[in-house]
């Protein structure tokens, strides 16, 4: 935005210490927080933000605004002193109030981006994964909607990462998508501080980062992260290249100013009244004033803003321009931006009553289908297993450096990238799926977790979901997955026990506000439910005893309601009256009113739930009185059939368990 040569001067330096020293000073006051990596990057963020960081927090979430991840979230006293100082609804009082309950400071902060808080992450490793998601977005909704003449979406994605970031697996996976992608609107700005908690990186972390990188395709450079004007032009350079992301090493000084400077207790300690009293004095400031901001640095800030506001405001009356050139675009971005779905696409989810048995992975490839033609955010992928989960919709586009205005991602065998970047896509409002096997959803569990307690309407396709996937043997059998998933606060978990219930099952997936696994079968299925089921209600009755009192009532989910509703017609001819409840999903069930879950599931008829997985937490739906029947040990290796025999999942057993319970 600036031009060469970038000159920095006392006042760029003092702005710097500011924001160390209100890092500093709210982590004091918590007594609680991390001072190391705010007085260490000060100096590189604040080039960042005061000549780069294309922003506008009069309009914090303007959609061609340039996203700032904090991806090493620990640093969180800095974003708040960045966000407070430079005029985002940041209130000083906030900022005193860091890590107190209520507080909108919270230690590590997730995504809130009314308040300029992009993407932050506490577990390492995520944000500079899900930026790549990000960015790939932006390439994205920059092909969909520029136009020329017309540039709606040209923004950078920056990241600051830390060495815990670069070190975690899931980083290096989305890298080297990156890479592959050639996200060159995508900078890193790596805090190379050579500490760690456990102390020297050198104890573990020894690999030449930038040649891993460079070997992913990304633009590497290095630079000393307190050298103001050498950082500049390490970004410009970085600007410039537009093939490959770009990595800046900035080799910093952990505590940089404080007594505990390059070691790592200054990495998670307050600094003490002392420690804070020394580093105010070794910065040149008042030692007594606490949150102190120097006259001299707001009107430097309100200069570093007007680019950014002059760029809104072309950007706005841009939009107006397009809406007259292309109102249909327009219209779309509208939609885009609102991240609605176009009204009425419920009507294209197809009907499967009385159709052939199939796969639940087959019937949600043909939602998939049937949906891609009509949303338009719909961005689907595998993990390396798209033929298996199902997910590649007929004349896919796949996304490519050639192409990324695309409906499909080869995410390649990196689960826990595909996690972490369908996250990324998610902030920008695309409507993105990923598949893998349920067995292995344990790779991108990090990812789930925070898809989860960021409220990112994220689909998971885990597919052979059972001792039914056979002869691949307990490696590949699921045991304890689906009531792990179950596990998370705010996932659902819908396990659809045929056709009509794998599209609604979509259907809810596509209407939450937050992540949801849908586990489905590799082995077909009987078409039994009508398409206006009850899976909405995560339990419903799927039929109904002769008798206005069942004997038993049989609650299965996924594969298992169709062997309940066989055990049912033979209990039937042996005069017991069964009930078979359909239960997909716990989460939906147990937000349901309490006169319907009880008339689901009347307290005083013994109950037997039947699914072929782990038992834990199936209790709480039979009682204590009821049975369940489960695996609670790894599968076996054999015909799909074979196995679940061997298990106790045939009409026999079933029977035996119910007799038992009604001796
Ligand atoms: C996935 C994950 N594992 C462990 C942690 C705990 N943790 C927080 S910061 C950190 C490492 C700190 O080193 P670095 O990333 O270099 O940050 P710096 O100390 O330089 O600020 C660790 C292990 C975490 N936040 N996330």
């Amino acid at each position: 935005m600036t031009t060469l040569p970038a000159h920095y001067d006392k006042i760029d330096q003092t702005l710097a210490n500011t924001l160390r020293l209100l890092a500093v000073d709210a982590v004091q006051e918590a007594n609680s927080g991390h001072p190391g990596l705010p007085l260490g990057v000060a100096d590189f963020v604040s080039v960042l933000w005061t000549r780069f960081l294309k922003h506008d927090p009069a309009q914090p979430e303007w959609p061609d605004r340039d996203r700032f991840v904090l991806s090493a979230g620990h640093g969180s006293a800095l974003l708040y002193s960045l966000l407070h100082l430079f005029g985002y609804p940041l209130p000083l009082d906030e900022l005193k109030r860091f890590r107190q309950l209520g507080a909108i400071t919270a230690g590590h902060p997730e995504y809130d981006p009314a308040l300029g808080i992009e993407l932050t992450t506490g577990p390492l490793g995520q944000g500079i994964s899900s930026a790549v998601g990000m960015a790939l977005a932006e390439r994205w909704l920059a092909q969909r909607f520029n136009r020329p003449g017309f540039t709606l979406v040209d923004h950078t994605t920056w990241v600051l990462a830390s060495d815990g970031d670069l070190m975690e697996g899931v980083s290096s996976e989305a890298a080297s998508l990156a890479g592959h992608w050639g996200l060159g609107k995508l900078i890193v700005l790596y805090d190379d501080n050579h500490i760690s908690i456990d102390g020297n990186t050198q104890v573990s972390f020894t690999e030449d980062v930038l040649q891993r990188f460079s070997s992913y395709g990304w633009h590497i450079s290095r630079v000393d992260g307190h050298d103001m004007a050498a950082v500049d032009t390490a970004i410009r350079t970085a600007q410039a290249e537009t093939q490959r992301p770009s990595i800046i090493a900035c080799r910093t000084q952990i505590g940089f100013g404080s007594p505990m400077v390059n070691t790592a207790k200054v990495h998670g300690s307050p600094l003490g009244p002392a420690g804070v009293r020394a580093t105010k004095e070794a910065l040149g400031f008042p030692a007594d004033e606490k949150f102190y901001v120097p006259a001299a640095v707001r009107p430097r800030i309100a200069q570093a803003l007007r680019p950014g506001a002059q760029a809104r405001a072309h950007w706005q009356a841009q939009l107006q321009a397009y809406r007259q050139a292309h109102p249909q675009l327009a219209a779309q971005w509208d939609e885009q931006i609102s991240g609605k779905l176009p009204a009425g696409w419920q009507n294209s989810l197809p009907d499967f009553s009385n159709q052939k048995p199939m796969a639940t992975r087959a019937t949600s490839g043909q939602v998939i289908a049937a949906l891609t033609p009509i949303l338009p955010t719909l961005v689907g992928g595998s993990a390396d297993l798209s033929g298996s989960n199902k997910t590649n919709p007929p004349n896919q586009q796949t996304i490519n450096r050639q192409n990324y205005h695309g409906n499909y991602i080869h995410y390649g065998v990196r689960e826990h990238a595909m996690g972490a970047i369908m996250n990324g896509l998610a902030v920008h409002n695309l409507r993105p799926f990923g598949g893998t096997f349920l067995v292995f959803s344990d790779y991108l569990r990090g990812a789930i977790r925070l898809a989860a307690l960021m409220k990112l309407p994220v689909i998971y396709i885990f597919t052979h979901d059972s001792i039914g996937v056979g002869e691949d043997g307990p490696t590949h059998q699921p045991i304890e997955h689906v009531t792990s998933l179950r596990l998370i606060p705010g996932l659902v978990t819908l396990r659809p026990a045929d056709g009509n219930e794998t599209a609604k099952a979509w259907q809810v997936a596509l209407e939450r506000q937050g992540p949801t696994a849908l586990i489905l079968t590799r082995q077909a299925l009987p078409q039994m439910t009508a398409k206006n089921n009850g899976l909405h209600r995560g339990a419903y009755i799927l039929q109904d005893s002769a008798t206005s009192r069942p004997d038993i009532v049989l609650i299965a989910s996924g594969s298992e309601v169709a062997l309940a509703m066989e055990a049912a017609q033979t209990l039937q001819a042996q005069n017991i009256q069964a009930r078979v409840v359909s239960m997909p999903s716990w989460e939906l069930f147990d937000a349901q009113e309490a006169a319907y879950r009880a008339q689901v599931l009347p307290a005083d008829v013994p109950k037997l739930a039947i699914e072929a997985g782990a038992g834990l937490g199936w209790r709480r739906y039979v009682g204590l009185d009821g049975a369940v029947l489960s695996i609670d040990s790894f599968g076996a290796s054999g015909p799909g059939s074979a196995v679940f025999a061997k298990f106790g999942f045939t009409v026999e057993n079933i029977i035996a368990m119910v007799r038992q319970l009604l001796a």
